[in-house]
């Protein structure tokens, strides 16, 4: 007899928006039997080289975009069949951060700078296109005025006003709205409260069938 495989469940959103949090959250109110991947993983040889790049003071890094969109990608892939082989045992898997903070940030830091090309969203989109789609995907929604006001904000390359406001607008036209795997989620209401909706919409969702995969 085959065993269900486990449920793909995608926490995005906004930096301070409590994405990790919530991760948390959930994975210990689904059990042993659940496994946390957080993107990006800065552990991995990839990851070190992502770390360095958002941990730097230094903005005039714009020409090296393209290849740290694709490291981005990459350490992705080099996390796909882990993930997979955990599904496919019948572990749900919880993703802090996945391919739609990929696209989002790197078109806005490819927009920031006059003296280089905007990336386009379909170059953007092509480095994760095969990679597992979720099957539960929530996106917390947090105001400008919360996101701010939550510890540590400001630390990071990306974590400034301008550049939030543009990523969440990108978000916005990237989210795929209409699908029934979609959540919305009003990310400035209380931890408790996001961390029940979450919880019990990813206990509603039906059994995930086959796996379903980002084409073009
Ligand atoms: N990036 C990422 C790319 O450019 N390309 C990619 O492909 C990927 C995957 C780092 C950067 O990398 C970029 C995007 C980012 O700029 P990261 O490591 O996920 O990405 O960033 P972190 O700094 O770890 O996470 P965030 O800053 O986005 O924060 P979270 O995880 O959204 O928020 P969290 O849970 O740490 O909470 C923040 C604070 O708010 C409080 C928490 O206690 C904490 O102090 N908080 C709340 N307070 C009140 N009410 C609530 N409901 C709260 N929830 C949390
Ligand atoms: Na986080």
């Amino acid at each position: 007899m085959s065993i269900n495989r486990g449920k793909l469940i995608l926490i995005e959103g906004l930096d301070r928006s409590g994405k990790s949090t919530q991760c948390d959250c959930l994975t210990a109110k689904l059990g042993a039997n659940t496994v946390l991947v957080k993107f990006p993983d800065r552990t991995t040889p990839i990851g070190h080289q992502i770390n360095a790049y958002l941990t730097s003071a230094s903005d005039a890094k714009n020409d090296s975009l393209e290849s740290m969109h694709l490291l981005f990608s990459a350490n992705r892939w080099e996390l796909a069949s882990t993930i997979k082989a955990h599904l496919t045992a019948g572990r749900d898997v919880v993703l802090d951060r996945y391919v739609y903070s990929g696209i989002a940030y790197s078109y806005v830091a490819s927009r920031a700078s006059s003296t280089r090309q905007p990336l386009s969203l379909d170059w953007l989109q092509v480095p994760d296109l095969g990679l597992l789609k979720p099957d539960v995907f929530f996106f917390l929604n947090v105001s400008e005025e919360e996101q701010v006001r939550r510890a540590g904000f400001g630390e990071e390359l990306y974590e400034k006003r301008e550049f939030q406001r543009s990523v969440a607008d990108i978000f916005h036209k990237i989210l795929p709205k209409g699908d029934e795997t979609f959540h919305l989620i009003d990310a400035d209401k209380s931890l408790d409260e996001i961390s029940s909706v979450i919880y019990e919409t990813v206990a509603a969702a039906p059994q995930p069938g086959d796996f379903q995969y980002y084409i073009k």
